[in-house]
């Protein structure tokens, strides 16, 4: 890895099955810090993180874009990686997005579940979810994107420093992306997307709408 420092971004709620695991998958990467913003976990995720090595942040606001805005101001890497704390991501993919980041000389990259899905992991009604979401974002913004709703990114901190609107809830997701393409260049790369063996904290139907009622809303704040 010669391009710049790495800092690694998980936001938790409950993830003591999978966060130890996360955190050891990353270490082949030696990232100059992993931090773990963690909301109110009831669990041990907060010890096994710190037993790990990671920096943990208390956020005890809720929300997935709180915890962002909270992980990635306090980080200092020159890069920055952010992913679930659930164990669906590949972490070994992450080298090669760092060596695609600079071969490709973009600013942001997105992993995407898409192109790749099986049934298992990423569902019919996911599929369509997000399909009718980044179809709303191609008619309004003229951007289109395979997987507006992945949660895998890596992006260099100056691009992060140049966005101006990032939503508090779930739909940080969609908002980092608009916002990287707005302001600077973005790729997808397909990644294979795992089984969630917890519960996730996201419901389809609840976010998905409010995802796709953000994405009209945002236009009137942004720009
Ligand atoms: N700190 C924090 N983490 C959250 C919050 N909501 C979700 N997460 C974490 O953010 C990641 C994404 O949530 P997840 O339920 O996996 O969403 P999905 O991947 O879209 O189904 C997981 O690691 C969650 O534990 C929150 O309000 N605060
Ligand atoms: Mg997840």
């Amino acid at each position: 890895m010669e391009q710049g420092t790495l800092s690694i971004i998980i936001p938790t709620m409950n993830e003591e099955k999978t966060i130890g695991q996360v955190i050891d998958s990353l270490s082949y990467l030696s990232p100059k810090e992993i931090i773990v913003v963690d909301t109110n976990s009831k669990d041990k995720t907060r010890e096994i993180a710190r037993e790990k090595g990671a920096v943990v942040i208390e956020e005890p606001r809720r929300g997935y874009g709180v915890a962002y805005k909270t992980g990635i101001p306090r980080s200092t890497g020159e890069l920055v990686l952010c992913l679930d704390g659930d164990g669906t991501y590949p972490s070994e993919i992450v080298g090669t997005l760092i060596e695609l980041l600079r071969i490709n000389d973009v600013d942001f990259i997105s992993c995407d579940r898409m192109t790749l899905r099986n049934q298992n992991s990423y569902t019919n009604l996911h599929y369509i979810g997000n399909s009718v979401l980044n179809l709303s974002i191609f008619l309004l913004y003229g951007f289109h994107v395979v997987d507006s709703q992945s949660g895998m990114w890596l992006f260099r901190r100056e691009i992060y420093n140049k966005m101006v609107r990032l939503s508090d809830g779930m739909s940080f997701s969609q908002d980092i992306k608009i916002e990287a393409l707005i302001r600077g260049t973005m790729i997808e790369v397909p990644i294979r997307y795992g089984l969630r063996i917890t519960k996730p904290k996201l419901n389809t139907w609840h976010d998905g709408f409010a995802n796709l009622f953000a994405i009209f809303t945002s236009m009137v704040n942004r720009r």
